[in-house]
C-alpha cells in the first residue's frame, strides 16, 4: 500500500472510510467499521483521543448526563470492566475511560493523532473522495464520515484587544496540558455558560481575587454529585439490557418517566413539590420534565423559571448580585441550563466579584486586564469560557467541496440543510455524526452517538451487500427533515433565545434553530423506517444499477403526531361505529377534556328565534370596548353532534385574534333533524344576527359568516342564501376544513381517509344521517354545486391531511373563478381537527393567525350584496 508519511505514523493513501475524529463518536465509529471488515483510518488533530475530553481539561470540567448513562453500551464487557467513580465524573476519569476503550479494540493503531483534514473534494468519476490533511499528505476515500463533534471549535474571542494582554490566557476549550496555578494570583473569568459555571468554584478556591465577567446570568441547578445514582445503578444491575434499550426509546437518551402534570393546571402544592424534587435530583432531564409543557408554554416556563431565581435569592447573600444572576432573559431550558456544584455559593466568598456585563460592558482588554466602560481592572489571568462555533462550525472548518463544486461553507450559508442529520444532498458518501437537525446536544450523546454510528455502519454494509457505492440524499427528502426539524423547534419556546443552539452566540452566523428537538425516540423511529423503507428519500448507486425511493419521511405537524398517536394507543371504536347518543356522549366527553382556550372579554349564553323554535347562542365579546365586528359562527360535527359547547376554545381565540365579536349558534341536528333543517337554522340565526347587530354590540355591515367543516358548510350555503335573498349583508365568509360537496371520490378522500381523525368512513356516516342521496347534490348541501358569483370575500382554510382538503381547495378555486376575492390557506401537515385543538396542537396558532389577518385584510373590502 502506498504511503504519505505525516510524521509520526503513516496515513494510506487509499482505504474504504475515513473518520474525522477520535472522540467517543470517531472510536465507535472506528470499531465498527473494523468488526464489518472495512479499510478505516481515523484522524485526530489531538495527541491522543478523546475529543472534547481531550481538550476542554479546565478546572471543575465534568460531564452533565449521570455515569451510568454517559457511557457506551455496545460492548457488556466494557461496562463490566469499568466502574465509574462518581455520578458526574470529571474529565481526567472520562479521558481514562475513552483511553481504555481504544485500548480494549486497539483503535490507536488506525488513528493518525496530530492531524488535521484540512480539505475533502468529492470525485464523481472515481465516485471517491480525496482529503488532504494539514501535513500535505493526501487520502482517498470511498467514506468520509465527520465524527468531529459538536462542541469541538471554540469560537473566536470577539472582544477588542485580547492580543494586547501581557499576563496569562486560557481558553477552556483548549486548555494546556500542565497544572495551571492560580493561587495568589488575581483571576478574571469572561463567561458564565456551562464551561465558566464549572471552572468559577474552583479557580474561587486558589485564587486571591476573582472576577467574573457576565453577560447574560444563566440557570443553574445543583448537581448532588457524589457516588454514581444508586437508583439506576440498581436498575443496570437488574436488568442492563431492558435498561440501555429502554435509553434507546427514551425522550433524552435517558429512562426516563415523562409526568402528564401541566405547569397551568397543578395545585401550588404539586408545582413546589415536583419543583423541589427534580431540584434534590440534580439531573438536568429532571428539571427539563417538572412539567410536561414548560418547554412550549410560556407561563408553565416561568413558573419553573421563578423558582429557580427564588433559589438563586436564597444562596446568594448580597440582594444585588442575587439579582443580577437571576436569568430573565430567556425562557427555562432554552439556553442549555447547567449542573453546577456551590456556583452560586461562591459569590458570597469576600474575593469574589461579579461584573455584570449588561451594565457595565466590557470596552477593550488591556495590556494589564480587562476595561468595562466604568474602571479599568489588572488581572494575572484572563480565563476565556466564551463557548463554541457549534454544531455547524467543526464542519465547515474544512473545505468540504461536494458534487459539482459546491463547497458545504456555501450551501449552508444560510443553515444547514441535513436529511436526518446524517447527510446532505450534493454530498455524496459524506456523512455526519450527530450533525445538525439530529437530537444530538439535546440529549444523552452517548446514545445518540451509539445510534448514528450503528446507523451508518448498517447502511454501508447493506450498500456493500448489494453491490453499491454512491448514496445521496435527494433535495426533496432534505427539504422535508429541514422543515420537520423546524417545526418540531417552532412549536417550543427555544427558538426564543440567543443560544448557541441558535448559532445566536457567534456574530454573523445565521439564526436557525440547529439540532431535532422531536426526541431520541421519534427521531429513532424515523431513521428506522428510512433503512427500512428502502432508504426512503435516498438516490443509490453502483456499478451495474440505481434506484431511489424518493419522499419525505415526516410530513404531519410533529404535535399533530402526537395527537394521532396518542388517539390511537386508546383503541377506541371508530365513531361510526356508535348509536348517534353514543357518539354524542362520546364527543362532548372529549371536549370537555381540553384545554379551555383564552380568557376573552365577556361570555353571555343566550337565544335567538329559529324557524323551527328557539336556537341556543353563546356569544364571546373582546376584552376592547365595542361595538365590534360581529361573527357568526357554526360549530362542526358533521350535522350530527357538537353544539354552542363544542368549539368553545377555539371560538375564544377567534375572538382574540379578530376583535370581533363571535355568536356562536347551535343548530338543529340530524337525524333528529335532518336535511335542510341546519341550512334553515343557519340562515335564520344570521339573518336575526344581522338584524340584531347593534342591539348585539356590533358594528352593522361588518357581518362575518364563519364555521368549521359541516358548519363551514351552513356558512357557505348562508352566503349564497344571503345573495339569492337581496340580504342580509354579508361582509366576510371565513370557510375552515368546509364540507363543500357530496362526492366522496376526490383523491384526498382516498389518501386522507384513514387515520387522520375525520375518516372517509365517518364522513358517509355524517351524510347519511343528514340527507337522502337525492337531495345531497343541491347547492343547500353541497354549495360547490351553487352559483359563486357575488358572494362575500371568503378565507377559505384546507388541511393537508384532510378527507375534505380537495373539496375545500375546489371551492376557493371556484369562488375566486367566479370573480369573488380569496384568500385560500393550506394549513401544511395538519388534519381535519387539529387547527380548533388550541392549547394543544400549538402548530395550529400561526395558521389561526393567519386566517385572523387574512379576514381583516377584508375588511375594507366592499360588501359584495
Ligand atoms: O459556552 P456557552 P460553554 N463577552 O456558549 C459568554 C457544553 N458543555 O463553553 O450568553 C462576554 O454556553 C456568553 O455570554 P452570552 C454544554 O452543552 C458541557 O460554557 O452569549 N461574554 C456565555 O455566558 C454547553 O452549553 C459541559 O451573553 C461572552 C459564555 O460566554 C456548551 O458546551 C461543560 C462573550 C459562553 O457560554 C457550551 O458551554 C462545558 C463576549 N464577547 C460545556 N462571548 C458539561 O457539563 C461569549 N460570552 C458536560
Amino acid at each position: 500500500m502506498a504511503t504519505s508519511g505525516n510524521g509520526s505514523a503513516a496515513v494510506p493513501a487509499e482505504v474504504d472510510v475515513a473518520v474525522v475524529g477520535a472522540g467517543f463518536s470517531g472510536l465507535y465509529m472506528l470499531y465498527r467499521l473494523r468488526e464489518l471488515g472495512f479499510s478505516a483510518m481515523a484522524f485526530d488533530e489531538a495527541g491522543d483521543v478523546g475529543g472534547t475530553w481531550y481538550w476542554n481539561r479546565y478546572p471543575g470540567a465534568r460531564c452533565d448526563i449521570p455515569t451510568t448513562d454517559y457511557a457506551y453500551s455496545f460492548d457488556p464487557r466494557l461496562e463490566k470492566d469499568w466502574t465509574w467513580s462518581e455520578k458526574y465524573a470529571t474529565q481526567p476519569e472520562i479521558l481514562a475511560y475513552l483511553r481504555y476503550v481504544a485500548g480494549c479494540y486497539d483503535l490507536r493503531r488506525d488513528i493518525r493523532f496530530g492531524t488535521r483534514i484540512a480539505a475533502a473534494s468529492w470525485d464523481e468519476a472515481s465516485r471517491r473522495w480525496r482529503l488532504r490533511t494539514n501535513h500535505g499528505g493526501e487520502v482517498s476515500c470511498r467514506y468520509y464520515i465527520m465524527a468531529s463533534g459538536c462542541l469541538s471549535l471554540p469560537k473566536t474571542t470577539d472582544i477588542p484587544g485580547v492580543d494586547r494582554y501581557r499576563g496569562e490566557v486560557y481558553l477552556t476549550g483548549r486548555w494546556p496540558h500542565e497544572e495551571v496555578d492560580f493561587s495568589g494570583k488575581r483571576v478574571a473569568v469572561v463567561g458564565t455558560g456551562s464551561s465558566g459555571i464549572q471552572c468559577i468554584p474552583v479557580i474561587a478556591r486558589e485564587a486571591a481575587r476573582l472576577t467574573v465577567f457576565q453577560r447574560t446570568p444563566n440557570f443553574s441547578v445543583p448537581a448532588h454529585n457524589g457516588l454514581p445514582p444508586p437508583d439506576r445503578t440498581a436498575q443496570l444491575v437488574a436488568d442492563r439490557d431492558g435498561y440501555r434499550e429502554a435509553a434507546r426509546w427514551s425522550r433524552g437518551g435517558m429512562p426516563m418517566e415523562l409526568t402528564d402534570v401541566s405547569g397551568l393546571t397543578a395545585s401550588e402544592d404539586l408545582r413546589r413539590q415536583r419543583f423541589e424534587d427534580a431540584w434534590q435530583a440534580g439531573e438536568l432531564f429532571a428539571i427539563l420534565g417538572v412539567f410536561n409543557d414548560q418547554g412550549i408554554n410560556p407561563v408553565s416556563n416561568e413558573l419553573v423559571a421563578e423558582m429557580i431565581r427564588e433559589k438563586i435569592r436564597e444562596i446568594v447573600s448580597d440582594p444585588d448580585t442575587a439579582e443580577a444572576l437571576c436569568p430573565k432573559d430567556h425562557p427555562f431550558g432554552t439556553k442549555r441550563p447547567c449542573l453546577d456544584t456551590s456556583y452560586f455559593e461562591t459569590f458570597n466568598l469576600p474575593h469574589v466579584r461579579l461584573v455584570d456585563l449588561r451594565r457595565t460592558p466590557i470596552v477593550a482588554v488591556t495590556d494589564a486586564g480587562i476595561d468595562t466602560v466604568e474602571e479599568s481592572l489588572e488581572f494575572d489571568v484572563i480565563v476565556f469560557a466564551t463557548g463554541f462555533d457549534a454544531m455547524t462550525g467543526p464542519l465547515v472548518s474544512v473545505a468540504v467541496t461536494g458534487a459539482g463544486g459546491l463547497t458545504l461553507k456555501d450551501k449552508w450559508e444560510h443553515g444547514p440543510a441535513t436529511y436526518l442529520g446524517l447527510m446532505t444532498a450534493g454530498f455524496p458518501n459524506f456523512f455526519m455524526i450527530t450533525g445538525p437537525q439530529s437530537p444530538s446536544v439535546l440529549s444523552n450523546m452517548a446514545v445518540s452517538i451509539e445510534q448514528h454510528v450503528d446507523w451508518v455502519a448498517d447502511c454501508l454494509q447493506r450498500l456493500r451487500t448489494e453491490d453499491l457505492d454512491r448514496i445521496e440524499p435527494t433535495p426533496l427528502a432534505e427539504a422535508g427533515w429541514v422543515q420537520h426539524s423546524q417545526d418540531c423547534a417552532d412549536i417550543t419556546l427555544y427558538p426564543r433565545a440567543n443560544s448557541w443552539y441558535m448559532g445566536a452566540n457567534v456574530p454573523g452566523k445565521p439564526r436557525v434553530f440547529l439540532p431535532y428537538i422531536g426526541g431520541v425516540d421519534a427521531y429513532r423511529r424515523a431513521c428506522d423506517e428510512v433503512a427500512e423503507q428502502d432508504f426512503v428519500g435516498f438516490r443509490l448507486d453502483g456499478p451495474a444499477a440505481s434506484r431511489c425511493n424518493d419522499g419525505v419521511i415526516r410530513r404531519l405537524q410533529p404535535d399533530v403526531a402526537i395527537v394521532l398517536e396518542f388517539m390511537a394507543s386508546l383503541g377506541l371504536p371508530p365513531m361510526e361505529t356508535m348509536t348517534v347518543a353514543d357518539a354524542r356522549a362520546f364527543a362532548a366527553a372529549t371536549a370537555a377534556t381540553l384545554p379551555p382556550g383564552p380568557e376573552v372579554g365577556e361570555i353571555a349564553d343566550a337565544v335567538l328565534p329559529g324557524p323551527a323554535g328557539d336556537l341556543e347562542y353563546r356569544l364571546y365579546r373582546p376584552p376592547s370596548s365595542g361595538p365590534h365586528p360581529l361573527i357568526a359562527y357554526f360549530h362542526g360535527g358533521g350535522w350530527v353532534l357538537g353544539s354552542q359547547d363544542s368549539d368553545d376554545p377555539f371560538c375564544r381565540d377567534l375572538c382574540l385574534r379578530t376583535g370581533a365579536a363571535v355568536i356562536s349558534v347551535n343548530y338543529r341536528h340530524a337525524p333528529d333533524d335532518r336535511f335542510p333543517a341546519a341550512a334553515d337554522d343557519a340562515f335564520a340565526a344570521v339573518q336575526w344576527i344581522a338584524a340584531n347587530a347593534a342591539g348585539l354590540g356590533g358594528i352593522p355591515g361588518q357581518l362575518t359568516v364563519a364555521g368549521w367543516s359541516a358548519g363551514a358548510s351552513l356558512a357557505a350555503i348562508t352566503c349564497q342564501l344571503a345573495r339569492d335573498a337581496g340580504g342580509p349583508d354579508i361582509a366576510r365568509q371565513l370557510l375552515l376544513t368546509p364540507v363543500t360537496d357530496c362526492d366522496l371520490g376526490r383523491p384526498s378522500y382516498s389518501g386522507n381517509g384513514e387515520g387522520f381523525v375525520l375518516t372517509a368512513a365517518l364522513m358517509r356516516w355524517f351524510w347519511d344521517h343528514y340527507a337522502d342521496e337525492a337531495e345531497r347534490a343541491q347547492p343547500m348541501a353541497s354549495p360547490l354545486r351553487g352559483t359563486l358569483a357575488g358572494l362575500p370575500p371568503a378565507v377559505v382554510v384546507t388541511a393537508e391531511f384532510d378527507p375534505l382538503r380537495d373539496e375545500g381547495e375546489a371551492y376557493a378555486e371556484a369562488l375566486g373563478a367566479a370573480g369573488v376575492p380569496v384568500r385560500h390557506i393550506r394549513a401544511r401537515g395538519h388534519v381535519h381537527t387539529s387547527l380548533t385543538m388550541v392549547d394543544v396542537v400549538i402548530s395550529g396558532a400561526p395558521v389561526r393567525a393567519e386566517m385572523a389577518e387574512a379576514l381583516g385584510s377584508f375588511r375594507s373590502a366592499p360588501i359584495q350584496i
